[in-house]
């Protein structure tokens, strides 16, 4: 099986993944697929979250997932996975049989725990992508504290710094960004060119939350994950295409 950044990138200059954010009345399987059809041009990933998770059951999700990958598209459980590595081993697998293609994974469970587990995603052809530094503004407090990485360790680093030398270490497929910390974006973005590995930028928090998709790729992320932008908007086909355009044109 091909790994998930090579099926990712399949999807050739599609740089938006959406999330499948519904809220209100009673989710169903079938209104999202619907819409992953309509916006299957202009996006190259579904990313699936407690909104349907927790409400639908394994065999909604399942149809959900059939369909995006009819459609060429990937997807991603955004469940933050952040356990012991018995925990972690039955949760992926079941995740797998459901159709997902990667998982989000918590770092703070530690570095070898985050080996583990991409090590056994990546037997199954699966990838991991693990949180750098959140989009909310109050991710800021937790994300940029200092700490020493190791009890030997002589000087402090701010956690999204060892959390990308994890992701990096672990081999991890990806790094969850926030698009409202692009500063962030640019340095998380030269440091993994630095070490040359192959190590995506994904950052959620376009749109509802107030960065714009173009300046997020612009500022070295790989893919945007976009929700209630698109999912909310009275047309959404039209929010989705204009993500996509405004992204392909590098205007915003
Ligand atoms: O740092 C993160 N910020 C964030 O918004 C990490 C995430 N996984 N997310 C998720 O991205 C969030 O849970 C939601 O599913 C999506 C953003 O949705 P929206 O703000 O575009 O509606």
């Amino acid at each position: 099986m091909r790994t998930f950044n090579a099926r990712l990138s399949d999807a050739s200059g599609r740089r938006v993944i959406l999330a499948c954010d519904y809220t209100g009345r009673p989710p169903a399987a079938s209104p999202v697929i619907r819409d992953v059809r309509r916006l299957s041009a202009y996006i190259c990933a579904i990313k699936i979250n407690y909104h349907l998770l927790l409400p639908l059951g394994a065999r909604q999700v399942s149809s959900i997932t059939d369909a995006a990958h009819g459609l060429g598209l990937q997807t991603i459980a955004d469940i933050k996975l952040n356990d012991i590595g018995n925990t972690n081993d039955i949760a992926t697998e079941i995740l797998w049989d459901m159709g997902f293609d990667a998982v989000i994974a918590n770092p703070i469970m530690g570095l070898d725990g985050l080996r583990n587990l991409v090590r056994s995603a990546h037997r199954r052809g699966r990838g991991v992508i693990t949180l750098c530094h959140m989009s909310a503004p109050e991710a800021r407090a937790s994300y940029e504290m200092r700490a020493h990485p190791t009890p030997r360790s002589r000087s402090p680093r701010r956690m999204y710094e060892i959390f990308l030398d994890w992701a990096l270490d672990s081999g991890a497929d990806g790094v969850i960004v926030g698009a409202t910390f692009p500063g962030v974006i640019r340095e998380c973005s030269g440091r993994i060119r630095k070490s040359g590995r192959r190590l995506l930028i994904v950052s959620p928090g376009v749109g509802a939350q107030g960065a714009d998709a173009a300046d997020t790729i612009r500022a070295g992320s790989d893919y945007v994950i976009a929700g209630r932008s698109i999912i909310q908007a009275d047309d959404v086909t039209r929010a989705a295409r204009s993500m996509h355009q405004s992204i392909s044109s590098g205007k915003t």
